[in-house]
């Protein structure tokens, strides 16, 4: 693995996506690994339960990794971002909870990914977003679906049209984190505690829990077919070239509309 480090702290698989150099932007390789060993996770009879963080303090994940979106093609983002929402959808699913310990930005699929995690515990440094439509594109990694499934309509619209970061603790006031905590010590602590209550139940019981509470959502197909459509749409305009330009460069974007 070149881009994810784990640990066992007693049955619970730690995964730490390791990329810092890029704030733990999400590239094909991260994703990749991601997949792998959140199989082989979710296969272990070893393991009860999986919490996913990122490598230091100032990150969880930045976002989809922009430098490699940038050359894709409309065709290739619409598939790409299907490919993405499979592996979130994998972590939604998996009959083992899954606890996101977010410890920094958590932005565009940042955010996406921490949200298909069962139950989220962030730093009080974390700031969430859905920024995408900075960049000329829109969230393509199930953000569209999940944030109002978290936050409501209203304020998911708000947060992926203003594109506009917020703080941990305006994350825990909307329900989109479950708790905040000082540090990255104290948030795993309360995650190992968590999963350390949840592996004393019965294992059939918290599958099924979870089983049951994603199939109130069962509904969500066409959304995700949307976004990817949508996604792949905006990734064959000018101003996608634009946005991803402008933020490599380091300026803001100058949006046409085309
Ligand atoms: N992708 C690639 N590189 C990144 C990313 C990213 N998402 N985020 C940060 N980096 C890199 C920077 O380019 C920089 O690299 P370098 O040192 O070579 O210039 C390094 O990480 C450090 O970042 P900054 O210097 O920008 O650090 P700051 O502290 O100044 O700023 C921010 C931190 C505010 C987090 C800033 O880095 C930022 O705005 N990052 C981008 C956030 C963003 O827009 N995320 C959404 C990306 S799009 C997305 O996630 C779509 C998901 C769906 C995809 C579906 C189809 C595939």
């Amino acid at each position: 693995m070149n881009f994810i480090k784990t640990e066992i702290q007693g049955s619970t698989f730690v995964i730490q996506i390791s990329r810092p150099e890029a704030l733990n932007a999400l590239n094909q390789g991260v994703m990749g690994e991601l997949r792998q060993c959140l199989q082989e996770a979710c296969q272990s009879p070893e393991v009860t339960g999986i919490v996913l963080t990122g490598e230091g303090e100032k990150a969880f994940v930045a976002g989809a990794d922009i430098k490699e979106l940038a050359v894709l093609s409309g065709a290739e983002a619409t598939k790409l971002a299907q490919k993405g929402q499979d592996l979130f959808k994998t972590i939604e699913n998996c009959p083992k909870p899954v606890i996101a310990v977010v410890n920094g930005f958590a932005l565009g699929g940042g955010c996406e990914l921490a949200m298909s995690c069962h139950i989220r515990i962030a730093t009080e440094n974390s700031k969430f977003g859905q920024p995408e439509v900075n960049l000329g594109i829109i969230p393509g990694y199930g953000g569209t679906q999940r944030l109002p499934q978290l936050v409501g309509r209203a304020k998911a619209l708000e947060l992926i049209l203003t594109a506009d970061l917020i703080t941990a603790a305006e994350a825990l006031k909307i329900g989109l984190v479950n708790h905040v905590v000082a540090t990255k010590q104290e948030a795993l602590d309360m995650a190992f505690g968590m999963m350390k209550k949840i592996a004393s139940k019965g294992p059939v019981a918290i599958a099924k829990s979870i089983e049951s509470v994603n199939a109130g959502y069962s509904f969500e197909d066409k959304g995700y077919s949307a976004e990817a459509a949508a996604f792949g749409a905006c990734a064959d305009t000018n101003d996608f070239k634009e946005g991803t330009k402008a933020f490599v460069e380091k300026r803001p974007a100058k949006f046409t509309g085309k």
